[in-house]
């Protein structure tokens, strides 16, 4: 079977996995859920499973909406008042903007929530599937993401090694979800699959090096902090060099995954 995966194919999968009720809380969620965001994590995903598998299996669709709603939670927590404060999204009110505080935190709740639901609705009998679960909750909690969050708000950054913990962590470790998990639903073996987690952890802080360099307003963590401009794009080259080096090592065609790194180092947002 022949699958384009594009944006479009991938708000199908999202839509698809939506609660179709009407509610307040739903209307912030699909407001964060459809506003513009890449979807380059769901995108890794599915290229992943197809790049191992052949083609995207219904697993590989649960587990990329699943992803997906874990970072559009993170995205719309991480910009309420109490932690960092923006009133602005990708150009637009941030969802605690348009729809008041409690909405917003109601709204990153239900996304979480559903991501959960959206998981046990898939092919649950799979060893692998089971495998790919346990991975992304294990990357979106204390063991990844709000380890990172965590790390951003109460920590100093003053080495190369905090700054780059950081970035792992916050950055790292939804992209780690995205390709383990499409490695895992697609049959990679568990060497491919630490190949894999290896580029996505490279990935994860070549991605947060190139937002430092292009975030104007030096946010409070950056890897400005440690490094000149100069030497982060040479950072970011090199990850990138790494990066595709590595993926020449696995027998699949990963060419999705060089484009990315060279759309990573031209990117503008
Ligand atoms: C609240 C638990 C919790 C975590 C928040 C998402 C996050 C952690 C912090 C936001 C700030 C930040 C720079 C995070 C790094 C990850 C990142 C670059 C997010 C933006 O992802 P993109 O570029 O955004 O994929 P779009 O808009 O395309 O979805």
């Amino acid at each position: 079977m022949k699958t384009n995966i594009t944006v479009d194919y991938i708000d199908e999968i999202l839509k698809q996995n939506m609660p179709k009720t009407h509610d307040k809380v739903l209307s912030a969620m699909e407001y964060s859920l459809n506003s513009g965001g890449k979807r380059f994590r769901p995108m890794l995903l599915l290229s992943t499973a197809k790049a191992v598998g052949n083609f995207v299996n219904e697993g590989a669709k649960k587990l990329a909406a699943a992803l997906e709603f874990v970072h559009t939670y993170s995205l719309i927590h991480d910009d309420l008042p109490c932690m960092d404060n923006d009133d602005f999204r990708r150009g637009k009110r941030s969802c605690h903007m348009q729809f008041g505080e409690a909405s917003a935190v109601l709204a990153g709740d239900a996304l979480l929530n559903l991501a959960f639901e959206t998981v046990l609705a898939g092919p649950l009998s799979n060893k692998r599937y089971q495998a790919a679960c346990v991975f992304l909750f294990k990357m979106s909690g204390i063991h990844g993401l709000v380890h990172g969050q965590s790390l951003d708000l109460f920590t100093e950054t003053t080495t190369v090694e905090q700054a780059t913990e950081v970035a792992l962590n916050k950055t790292g470790t939804l992209i780690r979800a995205a390709l383990v998990c499409g490695a895992l639903v697609g049959g990679a073996t568990d060497e491919e699959v630490s190949v894999f987690d290896n580029i996505a952890c490279k990935i994860g802080i070549c991605y947060q090096v190139i937002d430092d360099l292009l975030d104007s307003e030096k946010c409070e963590k950056s890897f400005l902090d440690v490094f000149s401009r100069r030497e982060l794009r040479e950072y970011a080259e090199k990850l990138s060099d790494e990066i595709k080096a590595a993926c020449d090592r696995l027998p699949y065609d990963l060419t999705y995954i060089k484009e990315f790194c060279d759309a990573n180092l031209s990117r503008q947002k």
